[in-house]
């Protein structure tokens, strides 16, 4: 099982922020922002890029509803998802990454060169 799928069953702890029925949001153990919340289907699916389009309908509204909780819908949020090798997906189970808290930075400090990215 998987260490997302351990959190769904409450077999790992996680600081929730907001469940129901068939998603789950809790607190990044390493937070990259002042607000970095992971938001994720309970039910296995390995990437973005496996999931249905279903799940994806019924997920943005709850994403939205995480943004209200966390009081960040006004002020605005980046929500990530890593996919993969290349995209740096180290948990291989679908999630978003919800960053937020203050002004986040978009250049990643590599200015306009694109394959400083890398
Ligand atoms: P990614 O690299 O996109 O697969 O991001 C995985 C994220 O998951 C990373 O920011 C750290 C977080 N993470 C890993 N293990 C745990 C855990 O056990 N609990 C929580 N809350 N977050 C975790």
């Amino acid at each position: 099982m998987c260490i997302f799928c351990k959190i769904v069953e409450k077999e790992l702890p996680s600081n929730t922020v907001l469940e129901n029925e068939e998603f789950m949001a809790f607190h990044d153990i390493y937070p990259k922002a002042p607000i970095h919340v992971l938001v994720i289907p309970k039910k296995h699916v390995e990437s973005f890029h496996e999931v249905d389009s279903d799940t994806m309908a019924k997920m943005t509204p709850f994403i939205q509803e995480v943004a209200r909780t966390l009081g960040v819908d006004k002020t605005g949020y980046r929500l990530v998802t890593n996919i993969g090798s290349d995209g740096g997906q180290e948990v291989l189970h679908l999630h978003f990454h919800l960053l937020g808290g203050g002004k986040l930075r978009w250049d990643h400090g590599h200015g306009d060169d694109p394959h400083k990215a890398l």
